[in-house]
């Protein structure tokens, strides 16, 4: 497989999770973001979206969205699952899921930034606040979502933990407050401390 990726993207980094918990190698290839190569003409012919991740299957079908491929990832390579086996467990996991992927992140990715400073001109200390604040609601919604505090549900990684994990990068990153959020950060560090999630990380996987 391909993974058309970037380490700093944690919607990447969600993906290099799950391919490393199934024990599936791939090929990286790097759409650098900074440079706005997401944008490219040949990109945008893979990935309309002009936005990372992207994975190209085995068969060399171009899959998008990150969520997508988790989910298909799952189908196809079911072994060790990242769903539970209940209806209600798997609800429950999709909806810490789509906290992040759908509540939290595209508020605050790069193009809304970008476009919040370039073309609203607000300064870099609004732009921060209007990060912070988004995290912060979802982070307040998941901090009650969350079943334990190694993994998001039950015993072992599921889809939420390889959502949450990239989300608590990118807070970090941005000098988010985590102190009102015990639950997710014992998590987050229990995590850190998995081979599959620390081979993913942004800090390992970064050009030399
Ligand atoms: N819903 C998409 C979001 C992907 C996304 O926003 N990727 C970011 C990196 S984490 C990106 O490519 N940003 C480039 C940009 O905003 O121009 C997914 O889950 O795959």
């Amino acid at each position: 497989m391909q993974l058309y990726d970037y380490f700093r993207s944690s919607a990447a980094f969600r993906l290099r999770i799950a391919l490393n918990l199934k024990g599936l190698g791939y090929e990286s290839i790097a759409v650098n973001l900074v440079a706005n190569e997401q944008r490219d003409a040949g990109y945008l012919k893979l990935n309309p979206l002009g936005l990372v991740p992207a994975l190209a299957t085995p068969e060399g079908e171009l899959l998008t969205q990150s969520v997508a491929i988790l989910e298909w990832l799952e189908e196809e390579y079911p072994e060790p699952p990242l769903l539970p086996a209940d209806a209600l467990g798997r609800a429950r996991v999709r909806a810490m899921v789509q906290t992040i992927a759908c509540d939290i992140h595209p508020l605050n990715n790069l193009r809304v930034q970008r476009y919040l400073m370039d073309t609203l001109e607000v300064s870099e200390e609004a732009k921060l606040a209007w990060y912070h604040h988004w995290i912060a609601l979802g982070f307040a919604a998941l901090e009650q979502q969350v079943a334990g505090d190694r993994y998001c549900h039950g015993d072992s990684p599921t889809l939420a933990d390889a959502c949450l994990l990239p989300q608590m990068f990118n807070a970090r990153r941005f000098q988010q407050d985590l102190e009102p959020y015990p639950r997710l950060r014992a998590i987050a560090a229990h995590l850190e401390q998995l081979p599959a999630f620390a081979a993913a990380s942004p800090e390992a996987v970064a050009p030399a």
